[in-house]
């Protein structure tokens, strides 16, 4: 019904862009001058009804894109592509109160390591049977090796993970199809607890690793001590997925550099990116997840720095990990929603690989080896596992899928995306492994990210190019532009891209996409809750029950605040003292939110309704500090406001 208007709508417009003044009647006259005049073309005025969202009405789909080295994840609405959020989860954030004052968030952002920032790539929504659940949200923090667990009951970071055995990630985090792992691999490898060791140690110091962390759904929180970690060859993993279906049980992960470069360019020794593609093929590790879970529960696994690991020679010995080569630099691996294949991408080549995982079970099982690396890991035959390499443009990096059996898979160099069709009693009878369309993109795509692309029942309709580049896109700002996502309609037989969305913030890598009507947020926390425990907290205080008590040289403030004031509105202290102001919204309407800001403290909480949060401070210079209300909640919102004075 919505389809068959559309296309009466379009007919309209089109008809009146097309014939001008004559018979269209008013309104597509109008609609003519409007595009005359704009300057649009029928395909604009298409793209335009495709993703026009009217005030008031809500998008279908939700996309979690990763915010890069700004340290967040952003919440976009598809198709109006109208940013919605930016949750907090390595870098302090003002407007959410994240890591400004707030004593909770600050430690958990820190949480060991004392960072402020941190790079996120790859966004993973919780699955249920290899379909997005809606419940949980994880992301990792390539920078310092971290990975972070969000809500989304309220969309906010609860907690945040450190990996003890290596310093730098890039496979994560992914899940396994019912959530019962995270999973995290090193990138640029260290020695475990990366400590010192001299870059010729390479080869045996340093040290690949594959962590799974294990996650309590119950609890929504990862638990360390039921984690475990396998140890990998040196050989810089790269990005990663799981198999699903009939391939469940089954893990892959990508390495960029098995010549086990080193760099020294100044020594005159060749560049990394020299040194690192050198060779032909890399390694496309299988891990058997699986059995490795197993392995753990069953035996007693020595813990290094607090995490249980498995050394390589034990990994070999117990069969949990195989070769196979892939070309050429190698970026994405992507599994199809079927189960049924591996997609890979070599930066350097033109194709992806295919490769059949039924037949790297049966490699495997029959032990259809074609040598081992140098480290004793067995290497399966390419021929025996590879069913297509299917050529697709100049710089493959990652593939996504819809239901009708295609694949798409972006292309850096090529800025563009190329769409190829898959093959299998799941696909019908399609042509197989066939390159169907491209369609441009601007510029430097990375991922794309697709409606469900990566699960086991992909939506279709959309898919987001995750742009690198905006060059001439957008209104000039100076010589940092903003990274450029643009949708693209993949409905029809040809792609279209149908909107730009310039992103103000660092660089686009991975997002998913998921069906807004999954997810189940609440619309105000229970009063006097703590968001970390979604508990009462025990510093709640209800209307009526402030109060200030001091304890030696400690202040403990219980403070409330509603529309249009904060109690208590006056706070007496002496310098020196250690200063703890417990605030509660005691507010249950939708929306009401309240900030708390201290001037010249750097301190900014924010209050949704029902949520407790608390700021500690010493009081170190005397003076009188302003505090107020950061967001504009009522007509008296100036009105809310008081005065902290330290003697
Ligand atoms: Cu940017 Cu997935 Cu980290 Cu490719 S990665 S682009
Ligand atoms: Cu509360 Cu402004």
């Amino acid at each position: 019904m919505k389809n068959l208007f559309l296309t009466i709508i379009i007919g309209v417009i089109l008809a009146a862009c097309s014939k001008s003044s004559d018979s269209s009647g008013p309104s597509g006259n109008r609609l003519d001058e409007i595009a005359k005049k704009r300057g649009l073309t029928p395909a604009d005025m298409e793209a335009a009804l495709k993703t026009f969202t009217p005030s008031g009405k809500h998008d279908p789909l939700t996309m979690f894109a990763s915010g890069g080295h700004a340290g967040n994840v952003l919440v976009i609405g598809i198709p109006s592509m109208r940013i919605l959020k930016r949750i907090p989860v390595f870098s302090p954030d003002s407007w959410t109160g994240y890591a400004s004052g707030s004593k909770d968030t600050t430690s958990l952002m820190k949480s060991g390591r004392e960072l402020t920032w941190g790079d996120v790539h790859h966004p993973a929504l919780s699955e249920t049977d290899g379909q997005y659940d809606g419940q949980f949200l994880f992301v990792n923090d390539k920078a310092n090796a971290r990975v972070a667990v969000i809500d989304l009951k309220d969309f906010v970071t609860k907690q945040i993970l450190n990996n003890p055995l290596f310093v730098n990630n890039h496979g994560g985090t992914f899940v396994t199809p019912n959530t019962e792992w995270v999973v995290e691999t090193s990138q640029y490898n260290v020695p475990l607890g990366n400590e010192y060791s001299a870059l010729e140690n390479f080869k045996n110091k340093y040290k690949g690793v594959v962590t799974f962390w294990k996650f309590d759904r119950e609890k929504g929180r990862i638990d360390q001590a039921k984690s475990f970690s396998l140890e990998l060859p040196p050989y810089w993993q790269d990005i990663a997925d799981f198999g699903k279906l009939g391939s469940d049980g089954l893990f892959f992960v990508n390495s960029i550099n098995t010549e086990q470069s080193t760099g020294g360019n100044l020594e005159g020794k060749p560049d990394y990116e020299v040194g690192v593609s050198r060779n032909d093929m890399d390694y496309l590790h299988v891990v058997d997840w699986k059995k490795a879970a197993e392995y753990v529960a069953k035996n007693k696994v020595p813990e290094k720095l607090g995490m249980k690991l498995v050394t390589l020679e034990n990994v070999i010995k117990q069969g949990l990990l195989h070769f196979i080569h892939e070309p050429k630099s190698p970026h994405g691996v992507d599994i199809s929603p079927d189960g049924r294949f591996a997609i890979v991408s070599g930066k350097l080549d033109p194709h992806v690989t295919v490769y059949n995982l039924d037949k790297v079970r049966e490699a495997i099982k029959n032990k259809t080896f074609s040598g081992k690396d140098p480290y004793g890991v067995p290497i399966l035959k390419f021929d025996s596992v590879v069913d297509a390499q299917v050529e697709v443009g100049l710089g493959p990096l990652h593939t996504q899928f819809d239901a009708q059996g295609n694949a798409y898979t972006s292309l850096f160099l090529d800025s563009a995306i190329a769409k190829w069709s898959l093959q299998g009693e799941f696909y019908q009878d399609k042509k197989a492994w066939k390159l169907m369309d491209k369609v441009q993109v601007h510029y430097n795509i990375g991922h794309l990210s697709c409606v469900q692309g990566d699960t086991v029942a992909p939506g279709g309709g959309h898919c987001v190019a995750m742009n690198k580049w905006s060059i001439d896109r957008f209104n000039k700002v100076g010589p940092l532009l903003p990274q450029n996502f643009q949708l693209v309609d993949i409905s029809g037989e040809k792609m279209k891209v149908i909107y730009d969305l310039p992103i103000p913030g660092s660089e686009p890598h991975y997002a998913q996409i998921i069906p807004t009507s999954i997810l189940k947020p609440i619309e105000v926390y229970e009063a006097g809750t703590d968001p970390f425990t979604m508990e009462e907290s025990p510093f709640a205080t209800f209307a009526g029950e402030e109060k200030i008590v001091r304890k030696g040289n400690t202040v403990e403030v219980f403070m409330t605040v509603m529309r249009s004031h904060i109690v208590p509105d006056k706070i007496e202290v002496n310098k020196g003292d250690l200063v703890r102001i417990h605030v509660t919204n005691i507010e249950q309407s939708f929306d009401a939110t309240h900030g708390f800001a201290i001037s010249g403290l750097n301190i900014n909480l924010s209050l949704e309704p029902g949520k407790v949060d608390t700021v500690e401070f010493k009081a170190t210079k005397s003076g009188t500090y302003p505090f107020y209300c950061t967001e504009f909640c009522s007509a008296l919102h100036l009105e809310m406001a008081g005065y902290l004075l330290v003697k």
